[in-house]
């Protein structure tokens, strides 16, 4: 009757987080208001995504429609709705976007305490072919509201208090830590609710995959080139390595979280500093490997570690299962 008692007592994801903030004596629902609001922008995007092909032809979003009016592009759109939905969700002072050059600053009237850096639509050269594309989100606390400076925005992961993303794709996940493990929560679309469905994620301890866009191969550094190589040509006996790439980080983050193995982007010689975006694509998504029994590396440090000088600053990132994460760090380590 388990099965029958969970189809009527359904989990929804502003339940479960109310049970968690419950725990912590004086807490006032504030971030489950924040996640309200977040969770907004999510069902927002997993719509207009779903009819990013339609929109195409009758002219939703994208080019010019039939009325002749400019139309927002999907990622410039769902900018847009979160900006709006976390400032007037009066729980934020300060915001990070991928797609905002500066930070911004919430008018004093509607500030809280919450500072969210996020990634509205990564992957969106994906758009265009049907294939899963995501949001990302990291959540801080700022110490003194009424005084907020850029220097609140570049702190360590360490500090982050949540972080989450929600892929859009065969369903709609929602997957998200407030630090005390992860969880994963499917969009019921005749429910419009975001349901409990994958309790407690933890990542395998050693994977069979390995992620990677091996095109820039020829760019690489030593210790990833021998990673990749023992990936392909293990020399203790263990079977290759499968190779899965979809060049959608949230995809590619999100396979590696259920299935287990390594999501690497590496620095190169054209790249020092890798490709991802510390802020709203390393540390969420390393905060959330940790907490799923994983680790994240930058090839220098454990990720969380980071201290960001700038907001869009990037860094080279490996992470996933705790064995495949520890073999390249133990190729690091030996090349210094
Ligand atoms: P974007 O923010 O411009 O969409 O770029 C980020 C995306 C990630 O989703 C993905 O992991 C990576 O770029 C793929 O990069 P590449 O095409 O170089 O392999
Ligand atoms: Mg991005």
């Amino acid at each position: 009757h388990a099965a029958e008692a969970q189809r009527t007592d359904l989990m929804t994801i502003t339940r479960h987080v109310l049970n968690e903030q419950g725990r912590h004596p004086g807490s006032r629902g504030d971030f489950t208001i924040l996640l309200s609001h977040i969770v907004l922008g999510c069902k927002f995007v997993a719509s207009a995504v779903s009819k990013a092909g339609l929109a195409k032809l009758i002219g939703l979003a994208g080019e010019t429609n039939v009325q002749g009016e400019e139309q927002k592009k999907l990622d410039v759109l769902s900018n847009e709705v979160f900006v709006k939905a976390l400032v007037s969700s009066g729980r934020t002072c300060v915001l990070v976007s991928e797609e905002n050059e500066e930070a911004i600053f919430v008018d004093p009237a509607l500030r809280g305490k919450y500072c969210v850096c996020f990634d509205p639509l990564d992957g969106s050269s994906n758009i265009d072919c049907g294939v899963s594309i995501g949001t990302i989100f990291g959540i801080y606390m700022i110490k003194d509201k009424d005084n907020v400076t850029l220097e609140d925005v570049l702190q360590p992961g360490t500090d982050m208090i949540a972080a989450g993303y929600c892929m859009y794709g065969s369903s709609c996940t929602l997957v998200l830590s407030t630090g005390n493990g992860v969880n994963g929560f499917t969009l019921d679309p005749s429910l419009g609710e975001f349901i409990l469905t994958h309790p407690n994620i933890k990542i395998p301890k050693k994977g069979k995959i390995y992620s990677v866009n091996e095109g820039n191969a020829k760019n690489w550094d030593g210790p990833t080139a021998k990673f990749v190589e023992k990936c392909k040509y293990p020399q203790d006996g263990s079977p290759p390595k499968s190779l899965r790439y979809i060049g959608s980080m949230v995809a590619d983050v999100h396979r590696t979280l259920l299935y287990g193995g390594i999501f690497l982007y590496p620095a190169d010689h054209k790249s020092p500093n890798g490709k991802l975006r510390v802020l709203y694509e390393v540390f969420p998504m390393s905060f959330l490997m940790e907490q799923a029994g994983g680790q994240a590396f930058t090839g220098k440090q454990r990720a969380l570690e980071l201290v960001p000088t700038k907001l869009h600053d990037r860094s080279p990132v490996f992470l996933g299962s705790y064995d495949d994460v520890e073999e390249i760090k133990a190729l690091y380590a030996s090349e210094s």
